[in-house]
């Protein structure tokens, strides 16, 4: 694929002519496309068209716009097997994850299309009978989407979505791991007919000149704590620009010692393995009660290294590569480390080199049981990877204390037969999203996505992302003759 920038209805070329490759991660001597590495002149010229395309398109009814999404959703589902193979060979994930990623972003596009034609906004009453008062919801203008690489699809549809439906204008910026996938987007917005500047694609380099631009109005970041910390400081900067960043996380899969093993198990290797660890949601501590402790272990341990890793385009692969050769060094680095931390290994894992492999990122699992120690990295660090750390624990007040002692506060999940036990986890474990009997990842898009802590800022993506490429306004209007006010003030003059 010889990829494009996609400004004002275009494809072009970057100004700087320089270039990047995305490669398959299962077979990196295939290249699967060209990009241009854009500079800051391409980000002047994408703002500005984003700019010019604003008023037009907020000023259109939130139903016509709507109907921009029919038309996209149609052509995506037409291709959905083409852009899932296209997915799976560009992040590397298996083809069933491939297509759940397809799948979730025509999700979201069918969700933001179904709320055209539904209220928007709210009716309230006011103290004096004679006022009326609304809240109406208002675009906040020029959106700066920056996205990762580990759901290539879903997540950049998620952001531009939402913010296209309410009225504003959207430049994305999608990993440079991913852009294909991310041309294969703009593609499809143009064929559906999106007014030129409304969305808009820049392939590569130039986040923070996005971040950074006078004119973008909110930047919806996912992806690294580090990367979204810097992205907060630089929006602090300005008076007319907010934020909003998912960023990762160390979620936990708690088994008490009431649990149905046999979810109890599934739910684990599909938290840890599914992506080869490499989702926000991924569970990388399982927090497991002392009386479970030892059939979890064995019974886990067994179906681990039963697992099959391999080529993700392979139905009955479970498991493809990591992403790149710098997180093969991190996941390794994190392996030697859990080690030196005192760690009792259970499944050694580490990079793999067989003549099946060698072409790609593989790295085989690594499994071990490390007690609660408020010092360990390994418990505390996102690793982003097939590592996983079982840590026993007493009693359920030892796992919820255990569960929140990390920094980070995205996914949790709890096995436990117990409804008073399910509520307590609920009600005292920091996360965003908490699951019982099932695994730490499977978000839907109708539900609420962002994380607590160093997770998230509080303003959660997919549906509820709406409320954040909003700003709500207050309306009210007279229909008296004279003016009444609220809490008592008087008009005498
Ligand atoms: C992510 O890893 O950033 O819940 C998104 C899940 C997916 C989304 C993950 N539906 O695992």
């Amino acid at each position: 694929m010889e990829g494009k920038n996609y400004i004002n209805g275009a494809f072009v070329n970057g100004s700087s002519g320089d270039r990047f490759e995305s490669r398959n991660p299962a077979n990196t001597d295939e290249v699967l496309g060209t990009f241009p590495l854009s500079s800051e002149t391409d980000v002047n010229n994408a703002v500005h068209a984003a700019q010019e395309a604003y008023d037009g398109w907020r000023r259109l009814s939130r139903i016509k716009r709507g109907e921009y999404f029919d038309e996209f959703v149609q052509l995506l589902k037409k291709d959905r097997e083409e852009i899932s193979q296209l997915v799976t060979k560009e992040c590397g994930k298996g083809i069933v994850e491939g297509r759940a990623d397809v799948t979730e972003g025509i999700h979201m596009v069918q969700y933001v299309f179904g709320t055209v034609r539904m209220p928007h906004g709210d009716v309230i009453d006011s103290e004096i009978s004679e006022k009326d008062a609304f809240m109406r919801r208002k675009p906040k203008g020029v959106v700066a989407a920056i996205t990762p690489w580990n759901f290539p699809f879903a997540i950049p549809l998620w952001l531009i979505c939402p913010s296209v439906v309410e009225g504003n204008t959207v430049i994305l910026k999608p990993s440079r791991e991913t852009a294909c996938t991310a041309n294969k987007i703009a593609e499809y917005a143009h064929k559906a007919g999106f007014p030129p500047g409304v969305i808009n694609v820049l392939h590569g380099g130039c986040g923070d000149f996005l971040v950074k631009h006078p004119d973008t109005h909110m930047v919806l970041f996912v992806g690294s704590n580090d990367v979204g910390s810097e992205i907060k400081k630089i929006v602090a900067g300005f008076h007319n620009k907010m934020c909003a960043c998912e960023m990762g996380g160390k979620n936990a899969l708690i088994v008490l010692d009431d649990a149905n093993l046999d979810i109890a198990v599934n739910a684990a290797i599909i938290s840890a393995f599914k992506t080869s660890g490499q989702r926000c949601t991924s569970a990388s501590r399982f927090i497991v009660h002392e009386k479970v402790l030892s059939e979890f272990e064995k019974r886990f341990v067994e179906i681990t290294k039963r697992m099959r890793i391999g080529n993700p385009l392979d139905e009955d692969v479970f498991m493809g590569p990591v992403i790149n050769q710098s997180a093969t060094e991190k996941i390794a680095r994190y392996n030697d480390l859990a080690k030196k931390e005192g760690a009792t290994v259970l499944l050694d894992g580490g990079r793999l080199t067989g003549e099946h492999y060698k072409k790609g990122y593989f790295m085989s699992p690594f499994v071990y049981r490390m007690k609660t120690n408020p010092k360990s990295r390994v418990l505390h660090e996102e690793v982003f990877g097939p590592h996983v750390a079982i840590i026993p624990v007493k009693s359920i007040d030892e796992a919820i204390e255990v569960h929140n002692d990390t920094d980070y506060g995205l996914s949790c999940a709890v096995i436990t037969e117990d409804f008073r036990k399910a509520r307590r986890i609920r009600d005292d474990c920091e996360y965003g999203l908490g699951y019982v009997n099932l695994p730490t990842i499977g978000a839907e898009v109708h539900l609420p996505f962002g994380g607590v802590k160093k997770s998230g800022t509080g303003l959660p993506s997919a549906s509820t992302l709406i409320d954040v490429v909003t700003h709500r306004t207050a309306w009210t209007v007279n229909h008296a003759m004279e003016i009444k006010m609220a809490q008592g003030l008087t008009v005498k003059l």
